[in-house]
């Protein structure tokens, strides 16, 4: 189907109506990732929040990311919700029981487990912003950058030792949840290793907030997810603990690719401000680990990155938007090449029956694909995004503006829906979904990420991939 592009009114409207969106979803120094379904701080929704709080206001989109880092933990560790007050979200404060973990912050309520570390690629493009205002705007932001650097740099640390102890050069989860994409298929394999014990009951929340329950993951997945929650709980969120005992653990290859992509920025970040030296040179390192990790576990014959169960020592080949992983750390220019065009081509955003010509997290060619089930399908605004920015700091300005004109288009009935039905547009899952509208803004900008520096492969450097073999 065609792209009709958005008129000059459903432009103004679109503008209005996110920005609109996210006020209502403020709560003074930090944004809800949704009213109703999501009613707390969500680590990576709140770095695509801030970079679209941005293109309206640079001192709130710092507040943002300022409000991120009160729940950090000593360990660097950035939690994937900072909770606020009570709510009906489930898992809660009580499931979680962090007071277990030495480590936790005082005075903030958090979960245990992590997000994709999008904050410092938020950031940069918070600075991009606040430049192009110049004055106070742009010396706030700088001021701020050279302040948190040490922060930034102590989450990659801890994601780069606790989560890769053997530098492999690939992030290790324990959750699904940890990925951002929940119950996607690339988890299916190493989910069905999980095999709950006992636990204290519980009932799930997040059904009342949806018409359809099968949009949503399976009460036999959620107790998986809480069986995971039990175990990080009883190894007293110790990550080597967790490790020796606990029944998920995999190389995620997005979230390594991420790791790369803000390390590199941090480091360019840190040079321009004159922060510590050796950090900026511990960074630059973290960026290369993780970069010949994603592009290491690239499958030949299909081109797309593959996730590692660390448990089986298994490639995990599953045609999920994570495969694109290289294409966000950039390193190798052939295999970028090939990326864009599996990307735009028939089995990934020129499918021929895709409503819009957005990415859908499952490839609608996979015997994989479910329609409109969560993250086995369905597009997700956020992803797309993504995809955008890598492609323009590629160089690929053309296929880029494709992916953002179609994402746009997508988002003109404005009802910013946390993710679509990708053969019919349909609108599923929450309303109003903060880091939707937060992509509308930043897509409405038009801002275009600086280039990515050439990098040198070394790929041979790193050590063998040993599985940490079954418990
Ligand atoms: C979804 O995940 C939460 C658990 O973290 C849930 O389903 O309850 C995912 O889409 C995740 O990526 C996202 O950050 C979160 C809030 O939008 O919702």
């Amino acid at each position: 189907m065609p792209v009709t592009q958005p008129t000059p009114n459903d432009i103004a409207l679109m503008a209005g109506r996110a920005g609109y969106v996210l006020k209502a979803n403020d709560r003074g120094r930090f944004t809800v990732a949704s009213p109703t379904l999501y009613p707390h701080m969500w680590s990576w929704d709140a770095g695509f929040v801030a970079l679209g709080i941005a293109t309206v206001s640079v001192p709130r989109a710092l507040d943002e990311l300022r409000t991120l880092l009160t729940g950090q933990w000593s360990t660097g560790m950035i939690p994937h919700i900072l909770f606020h007050s009570p709510s009906d979200y489930f898992p809660d404060p009580d499931r979680w029981r962090t007071q277990v973990a030495a480590a936790r912050p005082a005075g903030v309520l958090t979960s245990g487990v992590t997000q994709p570390p999008i904050h410092v690629i938020a950031l940069s493009r918070i600075l991009h912003d606040a430049r192009r205002r110049g004055g106070a705007d742009q010396e706030l932001c700088e001021r701020f950058v050279l302040d948190t650097f040490p922060r930034w740099l102590a989450w990659h640390r801890y994601l780069a030792t606790a989560r890769d102890p053997h530098e492999h050069g690939l992030v290790e989860i324990h959750h699904g949840w940890e990925s951002g994409m929940d119950d996607s298929p690339r988890w299916d394999g190493p989910y069905s290793r999980v095999r709950p014990g006992e636990m204290p009951p519980f009932t799930r929340r997040d059904l009342a907030h949806v018409s359809d329950p099968s949009q949503r993951p399976s009460d036999a997945e959620y107790r998986r997810y809480l069986w995971l929650v039990e175990q990080k709980v009883r190894a007293r969120y110790d990550d080597a603990a967790y490790r020796a005992t606990g029944d998920f653990v995999v190389g995620d290859v997005l979230v390594s690719a991420l790791l790369a992509a803000a390390s590199d920025l941090l480091a360019d970040m840190g040079a321009e401000f004159g922060a510590d030296p050796a950090g900026i040179e511990e960074s630059r390192l973290i960026a290369r680990r993780f970069r010949t990790g994603v592009l290491r576990s690239v499958d030949p014959s299909t081109g797309l990155a593959r996730d590692l169960d660390l448990r089986t020592g298994e490639h995990l080949s599953v045609d999920s938007a994570a495969g694109f992983a290289p294409l966000l750390c950039g390193g190798d220019d052939a295999l970028l090449r090939r990326q864009r065009d599996l990307l735009l081509g028939p089995r990934w955003c020129g499918h021929s029956r895709l409503r819009w010509p957005v990415v859908p997290s499952v490839s609608p060619a996979s015997p994989a694909f479910r329609d409109r089930t969560y993250w086995r399908g369905p597009q997700w605004p956020v992803l797309n995004w993504l995809m955008a920015w890598a492609l323009n700091r590629s160089g690929e300005q053309e296929a880029a503006n494709a992916l953002r004109l179609a994402g746009l288009a997508q988002l003109v009935d404005c009802d910013f829906a946390e993710y679509y039905e990708p053969l019919t547009g349909e609108q599923l899952g929450s309303r109003d979904q903060s880091w939707t509208a937060a992509i509308a803004l930043d897509f409405l900008a038009a801002r275009r990420p600086g280039r990515r520096k050439h990098v040198r492969l070394l790929t041979a450097e790193l050590p063998a991939v040993t599985p940490a073999g079954p418990r």
